[in-house]
């Protein structure tokens, strides 16, 4: 799966990078650039070299040069903004790297190369620049894209800005690099929750291009829950109809209509990010018991609900409500995946407090059996484990705890473990053909308080901490292989970060709580274990703040980094 043996590993990434600096220092004489260091990309690439030779830089003469299957496409994406951003031109143009004529880069243009013979894996990619020009190859469109986001952060930060009045004074410099980069995993989430609170389509799609910047390469929406239901289902119109008008603190609701969702899938395969939409099954319902009778073991709807509690709700599996509950998932699920281009279906799982474990067991077989009827790979949070007749090859979402979870001081007062049956269940999908999304709530919840300041940008007491409280240094220290005992990295398909929404309400207070700990979590999904080093990420995280100021992120700056003014 992972070809790192292809990129002699660079043994000293750490002393490596200093020293480059001093060079980039030497040969330029601009390391610093409008008040930001250069100081290399989040998360760090697998191989990344300052050169010696000089910087590229981007001027009004740039093209970029397309070549190969796709190379056109990712070109458009880099290019829009990028216009946008310099004023520049930047035609992008098909290019011949065998012809010497127009189709062959210059020494001031990018070239973008596919080449399926370059053996980089999908999202695998190569970037060298200097005065020679910036080139980046990938096999695979996915991973021309990846490298350029990798660009995106080599260039001076208002490259974010689409307002080309504010031009760096320096010029649109790119440090002489050479990097050679590729996943640690292929799955790497961030998870929303849109049910709790509504988050609106333009809000999400801002959320992607983030992403895209980090390498994130799936988004996986929690559509569903007690508090509410946000996508159109054109079976069962009540679930918007009535199941979309609440949110947690009685807010309003919303939900995304067919179109809306559209736009999201639309605008993430742009950026080569996967929907993953969930449906929250057979607890976290409340909002479709409350749109429809007949879900009802009783059959009396379910009162609204606007609280944070959770285990309270449950699907029936009474087999006198069989015909409704199986047409409901049947419709639902097969609508979802309809809609949805991406591999995965998410059906949740959690928490099923309110449903006896053998009714239980009986649910988890509808539920899985109608979610892989749709042809996608069914995925579900670790407590579907608990069946042993699970779909082949259904991938669990662990949530519980890390295996070495400890109490530290400013955590939780009473003790808080993994419950002991977690890990089992998460070995049950391995044991089934599967493999596990790590997304240990102890760790990669991002609606978990900082522990010193939680108090966000509008002075709201934000997020929770029945798992802990997070760090950003605590969530780079994460090891995905430790969260479970006895796990190989080859169980592991990838890693979440995770932000419920109960307490969160608005884009600042989103954007407060995910960043820069996502940043922390990309790394640990991307990166080779062996490349992680805090203090340089720390040092990197200087130029992301940067980008993420451009972008108007409201982002915490937590202490420990050097973030720019
Ligand atoms: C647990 S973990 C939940 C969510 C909550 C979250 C709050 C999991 C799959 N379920 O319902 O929103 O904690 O941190």
């Amino acid at each position: 799966m992972h070809r790192r043996s292809t990129f002699p590993r660079f043994p000293f990434v750490a002393a490596a990078l200093v020293g480059a600096l001093l060079a980039l220092t030497a040969c330029t004489g601009e390391p610093d650039r409008n008040g930001v260091v250069v100081t290399g990309i989040v998360p760090a690439p697998a191989e990344f070299e300052l050169a010696d030779g000089s910087p590229f830089t981007l001027t009004d003469a740039a093209r970029l040069v397309a070549v190969g299957g796709g190379a056109r496409a990712v070109a458009e994406t880099f290019a829009a903004p990028a216009r946008a951003a310099t004023g520049f031109p930047l035609p992008v143009v098909d290019g011949d790297a065998e012809a010497s004529d127009d189709s062959t880069a210059r020494s001031t243009d990018l070239e973008l190369v596919v080449d399926a013979d370059a053996a980089l894996g999908n999202e695998g990619y190569t970037l060298v620049s200097g005065a020679d020009g910036v080139r980046i190859t990938a096999s695979a469109p996915a991973g021309l894209f990846l490298g350029t986001q990798s660009l995106r952060q080599l260039l001076p930060a208002e490259i974010e800005h689409a307002d080309a009045t504010r031009s760096p004074d320096g010029g649109w410099l790119v440090p002489a690099v050479s990097i050679a980069d590729e996943p640690r995993f292929a799955y790497r989430a961030s998870l929303v929750d849109v049910a709790r609170n509504f988050i609106a389509v333009d809000d999400v799609l801002d959320h992607l291009d983030r992403m895209a910047l980090l390498k994130l390469n799936v988004l996986h929406l929690h559509l569903t829950d007690d508090q509410g239901w946000r996508l159109q289902i054109d079976a069962w119109p009540e679930l918007t109809g009535v199941g979309a008008s609440t949110s947690v603190g009685g807010g309003g609701g919303g939900f995304y209509t067919k179109d809306d969702y559209r736009r999201i899938v639309d605008y993430a395969a742009e950026r080569f990010i996967t929907v993953v939409p969930e449906i929250d099954l057979p607890g976290h319902t409340n909002a479709a018991l409350s749109a429809y009778p007949e879900l009802n073991c009783d059959g009396v709807a379910r009162e609204p609900y606007e609280g944070v509690e959770v285990g309270f709700s449950s699907l029936c599996a009474d087999p006198a409500r069989a015909e409704a509950t199986d047409r409901f998932l049947a419709d639902v699920l097969s609508e979802v995946a309809e809609l949805t281009p991406g591999p995965w279906i998410h059906v949740g799982g959690d928490e099923p407090l309110a449903t006896e474990h053998d009714d239980f067991l009986d649910l988890v077989g509808r539920i899985t059996t109608a979610a892989a009827a749709t042809g996608k790979t069914v995925i579900a949070y670790h407590e579907m484990g608990a069946s042993s007749e699970l779909p082949p090859g259904t991938i669990g979402h662990y949530w519980d705890l890390t295996a070495a979870h400890e109490m530290a001081p400013n955590r939780r007062d009473e003790p808080v473990r993994p419950y002991p049956e977690s890990a089992g269940q998460a070995r049950s999908f391995l044991e089934q053909g599967g493999r596990l999304v790590l997304a240990p709530a102890d760790t990669t919840y991002l609606d978990m308080m900082y522990p010193d300041r939680p108090a966000g940008p509008l002075g709201t007491e934000l997020g929770t901490r029945w798992a802990s409280t997070i760090t950003l240094e605590e969530a780079y220290a994460w090891r995905p292989e430790e969260t479970v005992e006895g796990l190989e990295e080859s169980d592991i398909l990838g890693v979440a970060a995770s932000i419920w929404t109960e307490t969160i309400e608005t884009v600042p207070d989103f954007e407060f709580m995910v960043f820069p700990r996502i940043a922390a979590i990309a790394e640990v999904g991307w990166s080779p274990a062996d490349a992680r080093d805090e203090a340089g990420f720390r040092t990197r995280l200087v130029t992301l703040g940067a980008h993420l100021d451009a972008l108007g992120v409201a982002y915490r700056k937590v202490g420990g980094v050097d973030w720019a003014e």
